[in-house]
């Protein structure tokens, strides 16, 4: 937009909540992309994202941060802690993500962190698709209006995708008057292999359930336009043997599967025919060591 323009608004907006209340969901129904892996485990989101969403004269820019958990010693909940944490430096709004049917002291922990910030923080109770009893929805946002000093509180479905109008609007009236940041079509901050590896990544945590823990990395070898086709090259990195088994599946059916239905998502995103090929390698405790996540690129 014009510098001129005094419709022109732009800034940054943190979704943040305990994991599996929905962050990742309410970005990618924001956006109407999928841009941030979602699964039913918790801290599948692991690295911070930016979903860029342009309405006329309004550029939101939203941040779904990993979700805030205690202090554990591994490497890798270090990082995510720390990804979140920063995320909530310099925004202009917050969104609190929570769940309607439970207040749990994760949810406690992630108000308190927010107790610190300035800026005005809108409550998003998600998956009100679920609420069995109506009439007891309205006492449960009275009391949750009384935690703390909330800018609104929208009940709605990430899911469904109900209510998101009011809380885009909402999210849109806090934005400060701004020139846009990113031209209006962009969608991500993010490279295109990136993306990709975060697609994979989605496929396996959502194949292994529980059998596997977070302790997968993704790294793209190759990612190259040959005439119409798109060639992938994914390495997936575990650190057992016996997790390496796992992914691969009897007779390659899993890894098979996997590649299926990432090479699907990969179609629909970047639009063209892809060539997916995928390998798996045992690489010896990468989530313990801080030098391992440097070479994936994930640290400050
Ligand atoms: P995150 O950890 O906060 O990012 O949560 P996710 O977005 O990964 O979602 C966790 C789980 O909750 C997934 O199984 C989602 O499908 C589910 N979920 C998210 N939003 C809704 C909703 O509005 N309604 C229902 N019923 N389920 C939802
Ligand atoms: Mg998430
Ligand atoms: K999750």
């Amino acid at each position: 937009t014009r510098p001129e323009d005094p419709d022109s608004r732009c800034g940054f907006v943190a979704i943040v909540g305990r994991p599996n209340v929905g962050k990742s969901t309410l970005l990618n129904h924001i956006l109407g992309q999928k841009l941030s892996i979602t699964s039913r485990k918790p801290q599948t989101t692991r690295h911070q994202v930016l979903g860029i969403k342009t309405d006329g004269p309004v550029q939101a820019i939203y941040v779904d941060t990993p979700g805030m958990h205690e202090d554990e010693p591994r490497a890798l909940n270090r990082y995510m802690n720390k990804a979140a944490s920063s995320a909530l430096i310099d925004v202009d709004v917050v969104v609190f993500v929570v769940d309607q049917l439970a207040w749990t002291t994760a949810d406690n922990m992630v108000l308190e962190k927010l107790s610190r910030l300035k800026c005005p923080v809108i409550l998003a109770v998600n998956k009100v698709d679920k609420v069995e009893n109506r009439d007891k929805l309205l006492p449960h946002l009275e009391a949750l209006s009384k935690k703390r000093e909330f800018a609104e509180i929208i009940p709605l479905s990430a899911l469904k995708e109900t209510n998101l109008q009011p809380l885009e609007e909402a999210v849109g009236r806090f934005l400060p008057q701004s020139v846009h940041f990113y031209p209006d079509d962009q969608i991500t901050d993010r490279s295109e292999r990136f993306m990709a590896s975060e697609m994979v990544r989605e496929k396996i945590t959502r194949q292994l359930g529980a059998e596997l823990p977070y302790s997968v990395a993704v790294e793209i070898e190759e990612f190259k336009h040959e005439g119409k086709t798109l060639h992938i090259s994914a390495l997936i990195l575990v650190e057992r043997e016996g997790q390496k088994k796992i992914i691969i599946g009897d007779k390659g059916e899993r890894l098979r599967r996997i590649g299926q239905e990432a090479r699907v998502d990969m179609e629909r995103m970047f639009g063209t025919k892809v060539m997916l090929r995928l390998w798996v390698k045992v690489k010896r405790g990468w989530a313990d060591s801080d030098r391992a996540l440097k070479s994936l690129g994930m640290s400050d």
